[in-house]
């Protein structure tokens, strides 16, 4: 759709402050002064992996997918501007000074004004609040809490790591419930079922890790698949389209570009349906689906339905296969994830190093993951669970003491990722303290 101009806004351009919502979990959210600049990609590699593909980011101003509020900072009321109907089309909000007080906003879809109070959280709340009322939403499940491999082993995590933990956490009598094994158990993305050198059987561990008394996680990035897989060997026709007939380009990680899988395929559906059905049926009940933003990416599909809809089509299938499995979106559309998901991912991912290694405010940080998850928090306990990613406390991380104030803040999923036999006093009794608690339903009200 074109773009069309909805509003010139008089604002007073010192005091004014302008909040832009980011596509999916990784990409930048918050509230800055209206004489700034949003947050943008260090790269186009970046760009099409953690903000949106297909929105041009350059330029001055402010882009919010499918939200954007602006305080005009002379005490009048927030305008909050959102997508009409925010599960079906995602427009790109833009605004940027047009004269020396005057701030326009240009929109690519339908688009709702709305004027409301004088903060902009309890603006986005309200919002949200209507959101809910108009989809019908039902109250999130309570999330369990959940031990992942990740931040500490990374792609080479191993079957041993894993037990090691469950060990651990025995020894220790930490209150976990789940024990979720991330990124490095599969023989390729896109081959779920097979497994790479470091692990023996996921059937196996997973009895194990039941046997001894805790629920079994699991991480997979459903939509993604590597070039060298079985699966894009096997079923090219299964694989979202670029211009040139192509594969699409739906990113570039772990050293190789990466495609996406086409979920408008009836076949492609149907083995999502055996790849996450074979895993609930070997006892794992909770589901870390990744990437997904590569569900979405523009192309060419084999059905005729928006990528949107595929996405959704793509999500609810792996909902059905699940049964009544806990399901955590990371990497996520968030706007379009609205009432598939038990538990989003709302902000990048955390790490040991308090700043993002080159400045990009979509990667690993605790400065960065903070900043965005507390731009969305109004979304828990509305939409879902939030999960502003693990607690990690092991001595090395830079402002340990700080990161874990700020997953207290948020009160949505706790999940430990450090080795927890790495915790020093300290870390262990924070860690044990987070997991014991109850989170309140709502961290906005
Ligand atoms: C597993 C990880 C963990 C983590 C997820 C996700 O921009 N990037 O290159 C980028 C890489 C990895 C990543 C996020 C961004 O992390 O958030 O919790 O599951 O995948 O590979």
């Amino acid at each position: 759709m074109a773009v069309t101009r909805i509003a010139e806004i008089e604002i007073a351009p010192d005091t004014a402050r302008i909040y832009e919502h980011g596509w999916q979990s990784w990409s930048p959210s918050g509230t800055y002064p209206a004489l700034d600049r949003g947050p943008h990609p260090v790269g186009e590699r970046r760009h099409v992996l953690c903000y949106r593909p297909e929105s041009v980011s350059d330029g001055p101003g402010f882009r919010g997918e499918g939200l954007l509020a602006v305080d005009p900072g002379d005490g009048g009321a927030v305008q909050v501007f959102a997508a009409v109907s925010p599960v079906e089309q995602v427009p790109s909000i833009r605004a940027t000074l047009s004269g020396p007080t005057t701030l326009a906003v240009d929109v690519d879809g339908d688009v709702e004004w709305r004027r409301d109070g004088e903060d902009i959280v309890g603006a986005l709340a309200a919002w949200a609040d209507d959101i809910v009322a108009r989809h019908s939403l039902p109250a999130p499940r309570p999330a369990p809490t959940v031990w992942c491999s990740w931040y500490h082993y990374f792609t080479q995590v191993t079957e041993d790591d894993i037990w090691e933990n469950v060990e651990m956490a025995e020894r220790l009598d930490l209150p976990i419930d789940v024990i979720q094994i991330d990124d490095g158990y599969q023989a390729a993305l896109g081959d779920w079922l097979s497994l790479s050198g470091r692990f023996a059987s996921l059937e196996a561990l997973a009895g194990r890790i039941r046997e001894a008394g805790r629920r079994v996680g699991i991480w997979v990035a459903p939509f993604l698949v590597d070039p060298a897989s079985r699966l894009a060997a096997d079923h090219p026709e299964w694989l979202v389209r670029g211009v040139d007939g192509a594969p699409a380009f739906a990113g570039h990680n772990w050293g190789t570009d990466l495609y996406a899988l086409d979920t408008t395929h009836p076949a492609a559906l149907a083995y999502l349906h055996d790849v996450f059905s074979t895993m609930a049926g070997w006892g794992i009940d909770y589901f870390k689906i990744d990437f997904i933003y590569a569900g979405a990416i523009p192309g060419g599909r084999y059905g005729s339905e928006s990528p949107l809809a595929a996405y959704r089509r793509g999500v609810e299938m792996i909902r059905t296969s699940i049964g009544d499995g806990y399901l955590l979106g990371c990497g996520a559309p968030i706007l379009p994830s609205i009432g598939l998901f038990d538990a989003m991912r709302v902000s990048p991912d955390t790490g040991p190093e308090y700043l993002p290694s080159d400045g990009d405010f979509s990667q690993p940080s605790i400065l960065a993951a903070t900043v965005t998850g507390e731009a969305r928090a109004f979304q828990h306990g509305r939409f879902w669970v939030n999960d502003p990613d693990c607690l990690i406390v092991r001595p090395e991380v830079e402002r340990r003491v700080e990161w874990a104030a700020h997953v207290e803040r948020c009160g949505g999923l706790m999940a430990s990722s450090d080795r927890l036999a790495s915790l020093d006093a300290w870390g262990l009794e924070r860690t044990r303290s987070l997991l014991g608690r109850t989170p309140p339903a709502r961290f906005v009200s």
